[in-house]
């Protein structure tokens, strides 16, 4: 049987993440390694903090904390986030993990083994107070543009010109603020991309089932010519990964480090072989390497649209490149952008909704369940309060939570806490396991291609006909007159709930896991003949009322959240 190997973009380290970054990547695979577990299949889903360059020197130096530590602290952040919204990763690693680092300096000796890696002088500033070189960004001076005295070496952030280092009129330090700064020599390495574009366009052709916003993407970048530029793959900075080739010290390459997006792919890799060191797993070559069982691993990538071109092309290159038989991408998913009440979510503008303020005032459920049923697939979707709260407060209080509410509660006042006997089912019943098997045959066939908002709607569709067949069916008039055909269909409605927290698992595991515990069961098997499913818990069979599944949002505490994140994050 087919095994999944599922990774979701790695987010960066320098932050709590917004829920745009939520939903472009970590949910989603969440969402896919969840259902695939319940479908029985083996599953291996990692993830891990993209924790190098210079927006994590930068937030640390914010922070007031060496990097190392401010990254590990920040780790430890995203982790408990993670865990907050229930992302089941097998393994939540670091790329500045030893074992990222021995495979960083491992591709990175394979490539130069096979020709593809050269050696490149350029100029470049560098400050003598510092006793580094800076990258762009760390360069500070007046804009030659409109005279901005903050201006960045790569862009006046005033006017917004493009900018060099040199254009700068007085530059300085933005590390010290010193002046005495001068340009010089340096020596990078270039990864030689464009020896590699038959390869990729072919292997580019050969997928031929990825979605169309993938393949156009990547095409773009490969026959433009700029995306295959030969890339420079290190970098002037003292936190990363050092540069080596494989074990072997790499000559004139001293005090260098690779580039980020060089390593963060990588990380993919060496997050198996953390998940073996952490003692969760045994074998993580089985997973990765074709020569070592991984023939039979189907390899899904989860990622925001502005990633597509690393995944398509650089990283493949350098899996490519290593002539080394290492597993690449199946399918790729990838997500446009989340935006949030008129405008974007921005981590450095702190606009928007971030994962810990969100869990301090719902639960993850609420918020999984609005993601995901707004994914942003087929085009850029947008975050509102009043969405927000119709969402919640339609599908998941009114037809879900009310369902599950009313089922127990009438079976308790009439018949008690269990499954009561007596009745058959007759043409409604059967009516009802006909709908739902059409619905359940397309939520599993969408869950399968990953179409998630189509997949959403139909487990709304599958909660609705259940809350429809209640009505219809009416058992609280039905026990006046025959309460053994009331019996009939309380004790297939107390099936339902279970049959919900078994499909809507992957959506609302919380809530999936109260509803099971309400039913007193242990069986999540997934259904594959519904009229059997719906027999699982007998008559007889103990379960308890639960607490309020899903509450209603009101409009005050939307208008108070509203407010709350109208303005910055401080
Ligand atoms: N950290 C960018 C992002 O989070 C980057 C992804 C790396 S995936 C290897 O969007
Ligand atoms: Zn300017």
């Amino acid at each position: 049987m087919t095994r999944h190997l599922i990774t979701s973009a790695i987010p960066y380290i320098n932050g709590i993440k917004h829920l745009g970054n939520l939903i472009g990547s970590q949910l989603p695979a969440d969402l896919f390694a969840r259902y695939q577990r319940a479908r029985g299949r083996e599953v291996l889903f990692l993830c891990a903090t993209d924790e190098h360059g210079t927006p994590a020197e930068l937030a640390a130096a914010k922070a007031g904390l060496p990097v190392a530590d401010y990254c590990k602290q920040m780790h430890a952040t995203q982790s408990k986030l993670a865990e907050g919204f229930r992302l089941s990763f097998d393994h939540y690693g670091r790329s500045s993990s030893a074992q990222n680092h021995a495979l960083t300096q491992h591709f990175a000796g394979k490539l130069a083994e096979n020709g593809l890696i050269e050696e490149r002088s350029e100029r470049q500033v560098y400050s003598n107070a510092d006793g580094r070189f800076l990258p762009d960004r760390y360069i500070e001076g007046t804009c030659p543009n409109c005279g901005y005295d903050k201006a960045r070496g790569d862009q006046c952030e005033n006017c917004t010109k493009q900018l060099e280092p040199t254009d700068l009129i007085d530059p300085r330090s933005a590390i010290s603020g010193s002046t005495d700064l001068e340009v010089r020599e340096t020596k990078h390495l270039y990864l030689l991309q464009s020896k590699l574009k038959d390869d990729l366009d072919a292997w580019i052709d050969s997928q031929t089932g990825w979605p169309v916003l993938t393949t156009s993407i990547a095409k773009k970048w490969l026959h433009d010519g700029y995306g295959l530029q030969d890339r420079g793959i290190t970098r002037d900075l003292d936190w990363g990964i050092p540069v080596r080739r494989g074990d072997a010290d790499w000559p004139g390459m001293e005090g260098k480090v690779f580039y980020v997006w060089f390593d963060a792919p990588i990380e993919y890799i060496a997050c198996g072989a953390e998940w073996v060191e952490a003692g969760k797993g045994e074998d993580w070559e089985r997973w990765w390497r074709t020569d070592k069982g991984a023939d039979d691993v189907r390899y899904t990538q989860f990622m925001g649209k502005d990633n597509v071109p690393f995944h398509t092309l650089s990283f493949p290159a350098t899996l490519i490149g290593s002539g080394e038989p290492w597993k690449r991408v199946d399918y790729l998913k990838s997500f446009n952008y989340l935006n949030y009440d008129g405008g974007q979510f921005s981590t450095s503008q702190g606009r928007g909704i971030f994962m810990d303020q969100a869990l301090e005032i719902l639960p993850a459920d609420y918020w999984r369940w609005w993601l995901l049923s707004h994914v942003p697939e087929s085009s850029d979707s947008e975050f509102t309060w009043e969405n927000f709260q119709v969402s919640v407060n339609k599908d998941l209080a009114d037809v879900l939570g009310n369902f599950v509410s009313r089922v127990t509660k009438f079976c308790r006042s009439k018949f008690g806490e269990t499954v009561p006997e007596g009745g058959a089912w007759g043409a409604q019943e059967e009516a009802l396991i006909a709908e739902l098997t059409e619905h359940l045959t397309a939520y599993e066939r969408h869950m399968e291609a990953i179409e998630i908002r189509k997949a959403a709607g139909e487990l709304r569709a599958i909660w609705v006909a259940g809350n429809e067949y209640l009505q219809a069916s009416a058992p609280w008039s039905v026990f006046k007159e025959d309460p053994e055909r009331a019996a009939a269909q309380i004790r297939l409605a107390l099936n339902l709930i279970r049959l919900y927290a078994v499909l809507s698992a992957p959506f609302i595991p919380d809530a999936s896991g109260t509803l099971m515990e309400a039913m007193r069961t242990e069986d999540a098997n997934w259904p594959s003949d519904l009229s059997a499913a719906l027999k699982a818990l007998p008559a007889g069979h103990a379960f308890t009322v639960p607490d309020v599944t899903f509450r209603k949002i009101s409009d005050e505490e939307r208008e108070t959240w509203q407010d709350r994140f109208a303005g910055q994050r401080t």
